[in-house]
């Protein structure tokens, strides 16, 4: 008993001096925060705030690493050189992005193989959008006109983000993004202004489809938005979801104007007074649906990534095997320079 008692002391001691140094810290993190700053990877964070990225930015990279596959479909299908060139590009792209955000996540203590472990075995999401499947070529054009043209919305606000690798990574990733959204409005534009009538309404079936489940890539409305309010707070989310799909509907209809097609919404109109468009009512219990893994394609995305993750296994083995050797060889030249007698 009086053993406990006496380690006790210093030990309590300890800890009281580990949390007012920890208080101290979490202050000046706060008044970073609050001055607008930037955070980096060394620099201290709280607890809460690292998983928080971890989760988001990680989500974020497996978004991009799925996202691949529902275009990935169509490179061998497109109409011309000229489209196969640009989705090529496109969707190498995308594996890029998924690669600086893996890296970016990486800085907060989790490794790749964690992170892919957890996208595997389905306890990571990824974005609900792509569970949907691409039907027809002009579902290409959609997902660059709509799709690209909500992340960008998303994302630009991102490029601000209190954690500095993700701001970084985020400014390359939007460029990139613009040139995707462009390229699908200029494809759907082709095929509007110059295509046949049934070219016209495969644009329009297209356009049917994507339109719902883009509104809800922004996530749920605030009101239910379970880390809206404190992302907010430390800078990682600069526009709530309701507000960034509000400006992603006022984008998207002169778009539609210009383009000829209609978006299939009878509630969609200008509201003079709120100076922004009224639209109809999101089918959450869907969003719900895909997001708990029971979309249309949700099994398809998750068989294919791990068929791709072990048909590639040899791949990074011989990249490993391959880094072993030239540090070896490094070594032995570094240790026989060391034996040679100094002139
Ligand atoms: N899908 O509290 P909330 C691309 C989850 S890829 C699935 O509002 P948060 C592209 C949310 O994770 C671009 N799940 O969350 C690639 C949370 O669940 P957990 C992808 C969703 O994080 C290839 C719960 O619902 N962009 O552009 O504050 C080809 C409650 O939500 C979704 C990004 O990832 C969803 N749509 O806000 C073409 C952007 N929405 O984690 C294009 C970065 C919500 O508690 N991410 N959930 O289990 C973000 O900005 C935010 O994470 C979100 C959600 C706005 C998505």
């Amino acid at each position: 008993m009086y053993t406990q008692a006496m380690d006790t002391g210093p030990q309590e001691a300890r800890q009281a001096v580990r949390s007012a140094e920890e208080a101290a810290l979490e202050t000046r993190f706060e008044a970073r925060i609050d001055e607008g700053g930037f955070i980096e990877a060394k620099d201290w964070m709280p607890e809460h705030y690292r998983k928080t990225l971890l989760r988001q930015i990680s989500q974020h990279a497996h978004s991009e690493w799925v996202g691949m596959l529902p275009e990935g479909n169509w490179v061998t299908r497109a109409p011309t050189l000229k489209r196969k060139c640009i989705l090529l590009a496109k969707v190498q792209d995308e594996a890029g992005h998924a690669l600086y955000l893996y890296a970016a996540a990486e800085t907060l203590g989790s490794s790749r193989e964690q992170m892919i472990d957890a996208l595997h075995s389905g306890r990571a999401k990824y974005s609900s959008i792509f569970n949907y499947p691409t039907l027809s070529w002009a579902d290409v054009g959609v997902i660059g006109w709509l799709v690209d043209g909500a992340a960008i919305m998303n994302q630009v606000p991102l490029t601000r983000c209190s954690y500095a690798p993700y701001a970084r990574a985020m400014v390359r990733v939007c460029r990139e993004e613009s040139f995707h959204q462009r390229q699908g409005f200029d494809s759907l534009l082709a095929m509007m202004q110059h295509g046949s009538d049934a070219q016209r309404a495969m644009v329009q079936d297209a356009v049917d489809r994507w339109w719902w489940p883009s509104l809800m890539m922004f996530g749920p409305p605030d009101g239910e938005s379970v880390h809206g309010a404190q992302s907010a707070r430390w800078g990682i989310k600069r526009i709530s979801n309701d507000d960034l799909r509000q400006k992603f509907v006022d984008a998207c209809v002169p778009q539609a104007q210009v383009l000829g097609v209609t978006l299939p919404d009878a509630a969609l109109k200008w509201n003079e007074a709120r100076g922004h468009h009224d639209f109809g009512v999101i089918d959450w219990a869907e969003f719900w649906r895909v997001v708990g893994g029971h979309g249309e394609c949700n099994r398809e995305r998750l068989a294919a990534r791990v068929k791709a993750w072990e048909d590639g296994a040899w791949v990074r083995d011989a990249a490993l095997a391959h880094a072993r050797k030239q540090a070896a060889r490094e070594q032995a030249a570094k240790d026989q320079a060391a034996k040679e007698p100094v002139a």
